[in-house]
């Protein structure tokens, strides 16, 4: 970064115009000021996903290995699909130097459909709650609260992976009930179609719920996301017996039977997902593949693409989509 500005403002876009449209009233205007021409929301209607943010080692940009640090995700709606053009704003202090900076949702895909990226600092400095986060539409509301994140001096932890989640529970998106045992779970799903991790194909969001053998409702339940190898990990997990059932929008589910989780980490085994459940009703069926038909041939921005029939999450719907639902086609999920 040069150390003659101390108002920096970076943004990773190929829209440029658009962006410098929403720069000038974001970036005139301090903290508290961005809203003070709208109404001030009652309430937020994002929060950061459960589970970021996650620290990881910088894998879009390997050229730059650890001469970058910057924060990157994707933005959620209630269903569970990406938000494009979102702006994303994080403000406050890295060492001595202020900071303020946008991205924009769907700009940087590497992290998935609906991704932003911000640059932030040209080597990874510690920092401590002193940068913020916060989301606005395009009319310049903001749609969550600003929400303070840590960076570390460590090029292993060089991505600051934080995605926003849109308030209000459906039934593919289970609302996260985490108690603060200080338990905690790591794992892998095996996503099938993917090429070698790491790879940016492997970060997909998925539900977990924690379910007391016997009960209906699960004890606890998260939306997270996986990272580019495939891994995930849960914080303030419940301790005891659970059937710990794993599902993303257009896999089967898949349930680890009677796993214990012990107090403190829990390794959980790997779980493979089955692709082609287009319509997330844990099954593969016609249905699924007339919704792989209605967007064959078609990558993400075309005007019949559809993310959920996009299985191996290379934003292209192609014949590997089409292996992938027929290899699985007739299957119930657990
Ligand atoms: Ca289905
Ligand atoms: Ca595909």
């Amino acid at each position: 970064m040069s150390n003659s500005q101390t108002l920096m403002i970076k943004i990773h876009t190929r829209n440029l115009i658009l962006a410098l449209l929403l720069i000038l009233p974001l970036a005139l205007s301090p903290q508290q000021g961005i809203s003070a021409s709208f109404p001030e929301p009652q309430t937020y209607t994002f929060t950061i996903q459960q589970g970021t943010p996650a620290y990881l080692q910088n894998f879009a940009h390997v050229e730059q290995g650890c001469n970058w640090m910057g924060v990157a995700g994707q933005v959620f709606d209630k269903n569970g699909q990406p938000v494009e053009r979102m702006v994303v704003r994080i403000e406050g202090f890295l060492g001595s130097q202020s900071l303020d900076a946008l991205g924009m949702t769907s700009l940087a895909t590497a992290y998935g459909p609906g991704g932003f990226e911000i640059e932030i600092n040209d080597e990874p400095l510690n920092s401590s709650g002193t940068l913020s986060i916060a989301l606005f539409n395009l009319e310049g509301d903001r749609v969550s609260e600003y929400i303070p994140f840590n960076t570390y001096a460590d090029c292993s932890k060089n991505l600051i992976l934080i995605n926003f989640q849109e308030s209000g529970a459906s039934p593919t998106t289970p609302t996260a009930t985490p108690s603060p045992t200080g338990s905690s779970a790591q794992g892998s799903l095996i996503l099938q179609g993917r090429p070698s991790a790491p790879d940016a194909a492997w970060i997909t969001n998925f539900d977990i719920s924690f379910i007391t053998p016997g009960d209906t409702q699960p004890t606890a339940s998260y939306n997270v996301s996986t990272d580019q190898f495939g891994a995930y990990n849960l914080s303030n997990v419940p301790v005891g017996t659970f059937n710990i059932a794993i599902k993303t929008e257009n896999t089967l589910r898949a349930i680890l039977p009677a796993s214990s989780i012990q107090a403190g980490q829990n390794q959980l085994p790997d779980v493979e997902l089955k692709s082609g459940d287009a319509n997330n009703d844990n099954f593969v069926t016609a249905t699924d593949f007339s919704l792989l038909a209605g967007s064959f041939g078609e990558c993400l921005g075309g005007s019949t693409y559809n993310a959920r029939t996009d299985f191996n999450n290379d934003q292209c719907v192609t014949a590997i989509d089409f292996s992938l639902l027929s290899a699985n086609y007739g299957q119930q999920g657990d």
